[in-house]
Formats: structure tokens, sequence, C-alpha cells
């Protein structure tokens, strides 16, 4: 990219404001809020070449009271989020399960913007907390917005909305100290959640990689509660929603992640930008568990539980659609920041479920924007307005930017034609559930809520070897971070209930006696069917494409073996990222000279998927002095990465120590051929047997 470097000169005064009305007002002039031409942004106005700035000034008074008030409050929780626009493209007419216009027709196309998020951290901190990730969808048919705002894991911490705030509080920042930032790993998240029995099969998940996604681009996304399904003739049955990532799942590990937060505190924001920019776009498959009232009678748990899963095993996910994101935001303020997404917006054919927690939502959603956003009408704003007609008597408001036509701004009214304004469709058969309802008012939770630990025990013994071992260092390091030792007896207390197995080894990483389990009012489960579906290791891409190669060089390195790298990674549509000394760059062995993506302080190892150590022998030497390419090495051998090696990069394996640790993991490439197959094998994305063997 060039830039226009204006030559501009604040000791001179500029033409005056008629003459550049005359000669140049065209759109780019630029002008105030009024749209009077801008003359001079370079000086307020004052009295005299020292003297003082002038009242009069409409201009700079104008621009200080605008950039005073550029901020809203950010959201209560998921406040750091990115934001891209898409396509949803139904695979086929789905009207024999739901009257939802955009699952009609085979092919139907219907516009999307996608919101994702981290929830405990403030809108400026790091993108990999270990969190659950927001998988915001608002579709926008033409029958009007669906919202279908869900996360990246399938269950919940609660099943009752009415103790979100509670479990809000308890993860944020501690408030007699304002910290930790977007951390679960502290006193007060772990005492609330060791309270809260029901949190523990969510625990485990968040305990798991699932927390630390690679990038927003390989995880998958979940509705989380039952909804409904309703067709034109009236037929409902409960559905829970499945986005699944046409890239594969990935996530990074936890050493790995804290490193990332300093490297690059936006690693999945840039990401995904760079992605789509690329023309690499990301997709994923819309699906659904759909079942009926005899299936949700006979499983196991009650299927209006949001802290349960019915795993995929057994009921199959049918898929409806894929989505694909095509567009990066033109302004994130304007876009992503003013989104309003809210679970009530559903569009005919798809319909709410008793589930407690959704019920809430419903609820917390639209009044959240009001102090958010400021104005009963955030629906007219570009990204939340609806892209099929609308017409109602809601009138006025802080913000109303429509012009609200008509006589009548009541109904009914008596008034005809243009005067009238909208009638309500009563001809029309809403396609909703018509629920029976019917119960003694009580503050009560039902019986078939109360197995907390079943689920966490199945999600547990479903998981690879190398997973378990992620799930005990987590649980581990975030007790670790809990200074007050009951809190974190009474968690492995729960913990037994689980698993004994899991308990005692996070028992002894944290050097504790192992508690007596707690009391558990449901005697937990250990027999419930393994479920492949909820590991990630077994779910990952079948293709190394989408994901990046960083290749440390250095002067002299090969031009034909870095060319072939470069190759064989477009070939399996992945990318190659130069690592040099220094950000200019390096001369090759060509003289032809390599620019650097990355001066190597800059660009640690665990910003890529895999590494290539491409040096000269005698540029080995050289990076083997410098601290940061030592760790390059190191870390990607500690994170398991797949790790190709050039035939003159010996000296740099000894001076990071590292020789006499070298395994399969390390693939030695010395040709065309070497690059080729180092690329099939960064297919398996870790060498999970470097660290399962210790
Ligand atoms: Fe929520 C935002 C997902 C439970 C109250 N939530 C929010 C966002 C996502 C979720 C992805 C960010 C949307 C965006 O990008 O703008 N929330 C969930 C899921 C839940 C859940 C999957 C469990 C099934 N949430 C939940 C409960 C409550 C809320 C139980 C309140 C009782 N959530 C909110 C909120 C937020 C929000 C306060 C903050 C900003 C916003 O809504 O627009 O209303």
């Amino acid at each position: 990219m060039k830039l226009e470097v204006p030559m501009a000169d604040p000791h001179t005064t500029r033409g005056n404001a008629d003459e550049i009305h005359q000669d140049v007002r065209d759109d780019d002039v630029m002008t105030t809020q009024q749209g009077s031409v801008v003359y001079d942004d370079q000086n307020s106005l004052r009295a005299g070449d020292r003297g003082p700035t002038l009242m009069q000034d409409a201009h700079m008074r104008e621009k200080i009271m605008h950039f005073d008030h550029e901020r809203i409050p950010e959201r209560v929780v998921h406040a750091r989020g990115y934001g891209a626009h898409g396509v949803f493209e139904s695979y086929d007419d789905h009207s024999d399960i739901t009257a939802a216009h955009l699952l009609g027709e085979k092919g139907r196309q219907t516009e999307v913007f996608v919101r994702f998020s981290t929830v405990a951290g403030n809108k400026g901190s790091f993108d990999l907390a270990r969190d659950v990730r927001g998988f915001a969808t608002k579709f926008y048919t033409e029958e009007g917005n669906w919202d279908l705002v869900g996360n990246n894991m399938p269950v919940f911490f609660i099943q009752d909305a009415i103790k979100f705030p509670d479990l809000i509080h308890s993860v944020k920042e501690e408030q007699d100290r304002g910290f930790p930032q977007a951390a679960s790993a502290h006193d007060t998240f772990w005492d609330f959640v060791s309270l809260m029995p029901e949190s523990t099969n969510m625990l485990l998940w968040h305990m798991s990689d699932r927390a630390i996604p690679r990038s927003f681009r390989f995880m998958e996304g979940f509705g989380v509660n039952t909804f409904r399904f309703v067709t034109a003739e009236g037929k409902a049955q409960f559905v829970k929603f499945h986005w699944k990532p046409q890239q594969g799942l990935q996530s990074v590990v936890w050493n790995e992640a804290v490193k990332i937060n300093g490297a690059d505190a936006d690693f999945h924001r840039r990401d995904l930008y760079e992605a789509i920019e690329s023309g690499d776009l990301p997709s994923w498959e819309l699906g659904v568990q759909i079942f009926d009232d005899e299936f949700a009678d006979s499983f196991d748990f009650d299927v209006l539980d949001a802290t349960k899963i019915i795993p995929e095993e057994v009921l199959p996910v049918r898929p409806l659609g894929r989505m694909t994101l095509n567009r990066t935001v033109e302004n994130v303020f304007s876009e992503t920041e003013q989104v309003a997404f809210m679970t009530q917006n559903v569009v005919p054919g798809i319909d709410f479920s008793d589930d407690p927690l959704l019920q809430g939502r419903n609820f917390s959603y639209l009044d959240t924007q009001l102090s958010r956003l400021g104005s009963t009408n955030h629906a007219q704003l570009p990204v939340n307005a609806p892209r099929c007609p609308v017409a109602h008597f809601q009138r006025d408001g802080a913000m109303q930017t429509s012009l609200q036509p008509g006589r009548a701004n009541y109904e009914p009214n008596g008034f005809s034609g243009d005067e009238r304004g909208p009638r309500a469709l009563t001809t029309f058969e809403p396609k909703a559930y018509p629920e029976q309802v019917e119960g003694t008012m009580r503050r009560l939770r039902a019986e078939s809520f109360a197995d907390h630990y079943s689920q966490a025990n199945q999600f547990w013994r479903s998981q690879s070897e190398v997973e378990q071992q992620h799930i005990v260092d987590a649980f581990a390091f975030e007790l670790g971070k809990c200074e007050i030792a009951e809190i974190r007896t009474r968690m492995l207390a729960n913990l037994r209930n689980v698993d004994d197995t899991l308990a005692e080894r996070v028992a002894e990483q944290l050097a504790m006696e192992l508690p007596e389990a707690s009391p558990a009012k449901v005697k937990p489960r250990h027999d419930l069917p393994t479920s492949d579906a909820l590991s990630i290791v077994r779910n990952g891409p079948k293709t190394f494409a989408g994901r990046t190669v960083g290749a440390l060089v250095s002067e002299g390195a090969s031009a034909e073996l870095i060319g072939a790298l470069r190759s064989a990674l477009e070939k399996e549509g992945a990318t190659l990222q130069v690592v040099a000394p220094a950000i200019g760059g390096v001369t090759l062995d060509s003289g032809e000279k390599l620019p650097a993506d990355h001066a190597v302080a800059g660009g640690p190892s665990v910003l890529f998927d895999a590494v290539a150590l491409l040096p000269s022998a005698q540029g080995a030497t050289v990076l083997g002095e410098i601290a940061e390419a030592r760790d390059f090495v190191t870390d990607a051998l500690a994170h398991d990465k797949f790790i190709a090696v050039g035939p003159d990069a010996q000296g740099l394996l000894d001076a990071a120590g590292v020789s006499s640790r070298v395994d399969e993991g390390f693939v030695a490439v010395a040709d065309a051929d070497g690059a080729s197959s180092f690329v099939e094998t960064c297919r398996a994305l870790r060498f999970w047997e470097r660290e399962v063997r210790g």
C-alpha cells in the first residue's frame, strides 16, 4: 500500500471558504456535521497568532464535543468481539421440519452478520483468554431477523437465568481489587462454581482446549438452549442448533495461549480478518438435532436443562445449510459494536422452549441494548435493521431516523390508504407452538435437572489421552491461582463425583490431600457411552489448509528450499510466513532479497501452526546467539508442533539445546519432495505423541 502524504503546514492559513466551495467542493471535502466546509483543520480560531482561542470556533467546539462522547458502554458480557458479514445458503427445502422461510428452498441465500467474542474480558482484553467464545449470528431473512446467539460450547454453567448476574460477577475482575482481567483463574469464580455443582459439566468443557481455540475459524458453535421448529401445518419438534466449521477443529495449548497473548493480543481477530481479506473464506455447516416429545421423555436428562447435551451418537445432526463469511466490516464501531443480538429475535417456524435459561435470556438481550446503545430505536441502525419491510406504531424516541408516515399512530383506526398505517395480519396462522401451560406458581427446580455429574464424566471419558492431560493441567493451573485453600478442596470434592482419577491427578499437581467426595443429590453415572464428537483431536481437519508455517531463515538461506516449501504449502491452501533476524529480510544464496513477515523478536513460533528451520549453516550459528530464535525452537518443541529441519539447521538445534530431543515430529526437509511430505505430516496439526510420552 502506498501512502499519500499531504504536506500540511500548520503555520500557513489556507485559502478562504468561498474559494474552496467554488473550486473543490466534492465528496471528499471535509465539512462539519452541518455540512459546512472546513478550510483549516490544523489551527483553532484565535485572536492573533499567539492569543486565546475563540468560543466562536464552531468547528473546534463541535469536533471536541463529538470526541468527548465517542464511547458507549461496552457489553456487560462478551465485550470483546469481532464481526464479519456473510451469506447462509440452505442445502434443501426443509419445510418438512420448519416453516422458516430461509430454510424453505434449496439454494436460498440469506445475508448474515456474525460476531465472535470472549465472555469475561473487557473490550480491550486479549484474545487467548481461557474462556467460552460467543458465536452470535444474525440472519437477515425475508421474514425478519433471526438471531442465533450461541457459544462454542454446547452447555452452560447454570440452569436458571436468575443466576447469570452471580456467575458473571464471580468471573469478572474482583470488585475490591479490579483484577484479574479476562481470567477465570481466581478465587471468586471458583468459589461460586464450586458451590454450584450444576456448573461441573461446563467446567470440564471450560478446562478443555475448547476454551483456547486456535482461531474462530476452527471452532464449533452451538445454540446451547433447546428451541422448537414448527412447520406450516403446525407440527412442532424440539431442536438443538450446531455449527460445524468446514475447516475442522483446532485449539492451542495453554502455555502457547499465554505467550500468544503477549505476542499478539489480537491473534483471533487478525486471523479472521486476514483469512477473509485474502479470499480464504471460512464456512460453517448449520445443523440441528431434532426430536419430538417422545424422545425428550425417554432421554436420560431433561432437554430443557442447558447444562446437558444430547450426544450426536444418540441423535445425529441433520445438516441444513452452510454459512460463508465473505466480507470484513467497513467500520468496527458502526457494525461490530452496535450490532444488537437478541435471543427473542426468531422468525415464523422457529420458536422457544421452556428452558429457564432461555426464558431469562429473552428478557435480558432486549433490555441491555437500551443502556448499551442508548435508544429504543437501535433496530434502525443499519447493522440491526431487518432487510424486509418494517411497519408498526412504536413512535418517536431518541434518534428516531425513520419518517414514520401516515396520520394514524394507533390502532384500530378508521383511516385508509397512506393515512392508515399497518394492520396485524389476522388472516395468517402464526407458525408458532401453541403450548399448553399449567402449573402451581413456585420457585422450584425440577428434579429432572438434578444430575450434575454424569455428563461431566461422559465428557471426561470421551477425551483422548492428551486432552485429558490438558484438562488436569488446566484445573491445576486455575485452582493453583486460588489463594483460599478451602475453595480448592471444595472443588476437588466435586471432581471426585466426576471421576476419581481426574480428582487424584489434579490433587497431585496441587500437592493437596484428596477430600471426601461432596454429597451428590443424584448418584453420578459413570457408564454413559463415550462420544467421539466431544473430542477436538478426533475432529481435526483432513488437510493443513488455512494454516500457517513460520519459516525461520537467515542470510544465505536456500532460495530453492524456501521456494519449495512455499509452493507445497500453497498447493495445500496453507501459507508460509518468513521470520528473519530483522524485518528488512535476508539475502538468499541466490542473491535474491527475501523480505520478512516478522522480525524474530516479533514473530515467535506460537503464532504458527508448524515451523520450519531453514537457515544457512553460518546463519544457524548467528540465530543460535539470538534468545528469541532459540525460544522459537524450544517453544515449537514444547507445544508439540511439527518442525521442518533444513540441511544446515543443526547449529540452531544445538544452540537451542534440543538436539537430544529430536523425535518423529522433526521432519528433515532438503528438497521439494521433503517439503511436500512435511506438509502432509502437518495435516495431523500437532505431534501429540511427544506430550503423551512426556
Ligand atoms: Fe448471553 C451477550 C451467548 C446466557 C445475557 N450472550 C451474549 C453474546 C453471546 C451470548 C454470544 C454476545 C452477543 C454479541 O456478540 O453481541 N448467553 C449466551 C449463551 C448463553 C447465554 C450461549 C447460554 C445459553 N446471556 C445468558 C443469560 C443471560 C445473558 C442467562 C441473562 C440472563 N448475554 C446477555 C446480555 C448480553 C449477552 C447481558 C450482553 C450484551 C448483549 O447481551 O447484547 O444480554
